[in-house]
């Protein structure tokens, strides 16, 4: 065999192993994309820096990160759920909304250890809300997954949904409805951790 040669199949029968070897993030395929990423003073990561060449929606919105904690679909369906029944302003109707506390998902990250601490909740399309880590923890915040037993569509409320019940709470509850759910960004893909200086 003429070394060009050698070198051809040499380099095709390790395509194979290399390939499989190659999945992005190192998830293992079965447990789908990630979904969430929570990201800046996280204790318990399991991927590093932001990287602008590949997390490029990210990198975008202008997320930037050391360290961040990332779930897969399968991680907060593991999670237990709880259920909210809003009135939704868009149709104005009672629905079922589930999926794990925000608060437990941030746990989990090691995210968030003074109630000072603000968690930025960014969507898809960039809408980006502010709160800290006490108001998040009163309106009870979840992450949804579900929509009346059916998983939220990306394109539609989805595949996340960061949502309180306003009714919860008097000043909310007090507005109208289409006023209600501004703190509410669907289409929620990234929790960025800031923690109060001082
Ligand atoms: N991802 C995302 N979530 C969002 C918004 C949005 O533009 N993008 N708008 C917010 C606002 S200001 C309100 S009042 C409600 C309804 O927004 P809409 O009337 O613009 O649909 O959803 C909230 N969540
Ligand atoms: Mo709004």
């Amino acid at each position: 065999m003429d070394k060009r040669r050698f070198l051809h199949t040499a380099l095709a029968s390790a395509a194979l192993p290399g390939a499989a070897l190659a999945a992005p993030g190192k998830i293992p395929a079965a447990a789908g994309p990630t979904l969430l990423t929570i990201s800046g003073e996280v204790a318990h990561p399991n991927r590093g820096r932001l990287d602008p060449a590949l997390d490029q929606l990210m990198s975008k919105h202008g997320v930037h990160f050391d360290k961040a904690r990332s779930f897969t679909y399968a991680d907060l369906a593991a999670l237990p759920a709880v259920e909210l029944r809003p009135t939704l302003e868009y149709d104005a109707k009672p629905h079922a909304l589930r999926g794990p506390l925000l608060s437990r998902l941030l746990d989990i990250a090691g995210a968030g250890r003074s109630a000072r601490a603000t968690v930025g909740l960014r969507a898809l399309d960039g809408y980006n809300v502010e709160l800290s880590l006490a108001e998040l923890r009163r309106r009870a915040l979840i992450v949804a997954t579900h929509i009346d037993g059916a998983p939220l569509p990306l394109g539609g409320l989805g595949p996340l949904w960061a949502v309180f019940d306003p009714a919860m709470l008097p000043e909310l509850a007090a507005r109208p409805l289409p006023e209600r759910f501004a703190q509410c960004p669907w289409g929620l893909y990234s929790v960025h951790v800031v923690e109060a200086a001082g």
